[in-house]
């Protein structure tokens, strides 16, 4: 790390002001190389100094240098941060002159994860700061900033020194037997252990599908047979004419999708195909990926024709949905009825007379329960690695509670245990491994 990095911070493209930032043991020196008014060097440290950019000795900008130096900055080295006048030319020479005078263009991600090697941030926080870079509605920005702040890494830390407290106390009975100040650890401690630590995770784990439907959205596809109006129901909940609607069946052969907000939460709207037997390549194709849409959504929205009977394919799709978050919609009320049907989850529309719309909206609202994920102190963890490790740790707990069932002998229960610990720890990043690591790091934006 003895590199001094630098990099454009701020968006590219037109704004008014760019900011460019250096890390490192000489990024104070190498920007006093192409300033002119005063030496930086002199200035004290988390200060802001106007000065100009100079090359020989002709000037590029008027700008504001931020002095940031070591320990006490973001990355744990030297920091200048340069903010210039933001056209590209300008914020690329100066970045040019940088590299002229010694920095190197850092790698995306490069400044976290110096943060994350100084030991500034762990691993949890080095990925908030990711997603919030990539961060979509204010929900989900306010979830990463939560995260950022450290308060998921604590729920993990507290988790570890629990185990770590159970962990002393199986080894010390084990291998001390003559400290007869520590209290023996029985079989029934162990239990009330490993119940309360399996509840914790668990609770974690559920919490952090919530904080999945704040961040990415929700999948909602829109399911049914041809012509029953699910491009019109697209359309509409978009608010623009995306997919094409006709009275022909089969019109739709492809997915199309769409994003709103509802509520401050996203919804991904994916329209399909319409599902029937078909010779014709291309829709056997779109109906393939209808039916593949039924498994993989987080919700389905399927449509039945009020003005027809089911079908032999909808009753079968009826099946596949039952035990899956789903919406029935009975569409084209507006003409006589004649479908015969139960469910709890109905809603009945007339999508082309906007009949029904805002009780679909309600309907999802409820399902999701948008109202109290909204309330709740957002301290969880957000990304899938995070979160397949949890259930990782989650499934060993559950062995050593079986195993203790078992009557499994203590010192092989101490494996387990200690294994579970690593698995949180790789969590927050104190075991990793530097594929792992470099893979996280490439993902964030250039100058972050
Ligand atoms: N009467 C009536 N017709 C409707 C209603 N909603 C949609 N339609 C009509 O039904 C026809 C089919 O609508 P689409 O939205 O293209 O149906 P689809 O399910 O996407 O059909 P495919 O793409 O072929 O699978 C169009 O002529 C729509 O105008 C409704 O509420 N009432
Ligand atoms: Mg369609």
């Amino acid at each position: 790390m003895e590199d001094t990095i630098a990099a454009i911070s701020t968006a590219q493209g037109i704004g008014a002001i760019s900011i460019i930032r250096i890390s490192g043991k000489d990024s104070i020196n190498i920007v006093n190389k192409i300033v002119k008014k005063k030496n930086l060097n002199q200035v004290d440290t988390h200060t802001i100094n106007y000065n100009h950019i100079i090359e020989n000795n002709k000037m590029i900008d008027e700008v504001l240098i931020s002095i940031m130096r070591e320990p006490k900055t973001f990355t744990t080295e030297n920091i200048v941060e340069i903010n210039c006048h933001g056209g590209i030319a300008t914020t690329n020479k100066i970045l040019e002159l940088l590299i002229l005078n010694g920095c190197r263009l850092a790698e995306p991600g490069e400044f976290t994860k110096r943060a994350f090697l100084n030991g500034r941030i762990d691993l949890l926080e080095a990925e908030s700061i990711m997603d919030l870079i990539k961060a979509k509605t204010e929900n989900s920005m306010k979830l990463s900033v939560t995260q950022l702040k450290g308060s998921t890494s604590k729920l993990i830390q507290n988790l570890r020194e629990k185990i770590i407290k159970v962990l002393a106390n199986i080894v010390v009975n084990i291998d001390y037997p003559e400290y007869e100040d520590i209290e023996e650890l029985t079989i029934s401690d162990l239990k009330i252990k490993m119940q309360e630590i399996s509840l914790e995770i668990n609770k974690i784990i559920k919490d952090s599908k919530n904080s999945k439907i704040i961040k990415e959205g929700i999948d909602v596809a829109i399911i049914g047979k041809p012509n029953v109006g699910k491009s019109s129901l697209l359309n509409k909940l978009l608010e623009e004419e995306k997919a094409i609607v006709t009275d022909i069946e089969g019109t739709t052969r492809d997915i199309v999708e769409g994003k709103i907000n509802l509520n401050g939460f996203i919804l991904n709207i994916i329209d399909t195909a319409g599902i029937r037997d078909t010779t014709d390549t291309v829709e056997k194709i779109g109906v393939e990926k209808s039916l593949q849409l039924i498994e993989k959504a987080d919700l389905i929205l399927f449509i039945l024709d009020n003005h027809t009977d089911l079908n032999e394919d909808e009753k079968i799709i009826l099946e596949k949905i039952k035990n899956k978050n789903h919406i029935i919609i009975i569409n084209k009320t507006d003409l006589d009825s004649k479908i015969k049907i139960q469910d709890e989850n109905i809603i009945r529309m007339s999508i082309i007379n906007n009949v029904g719309i805002s009780d679909l909206k309600e309907k999802i609202n409820q399902l999701f329960q948008f109202d109290q994920i909204e309330q709740q102190d957002m301290t969880y963890l957000t990304n899938a690695r995070s979160i397949a490790l949890l259930k990782q740790a989650s499934e060993k707990i559950s062995e050593i509670q079986s195993n203790i069932n078992q009557n499994i002998p203590i010192s092989i229960l101490e494996i387990d245990l200690r294994e579970v610990w690593e698995i949180l720890g790789n969590i927050i990043g104190e075991f990793y491994q530097e594929e792992l690591i470099n893979q996280l790091f490439s993902q964030f934006c250039l100058g972050k």
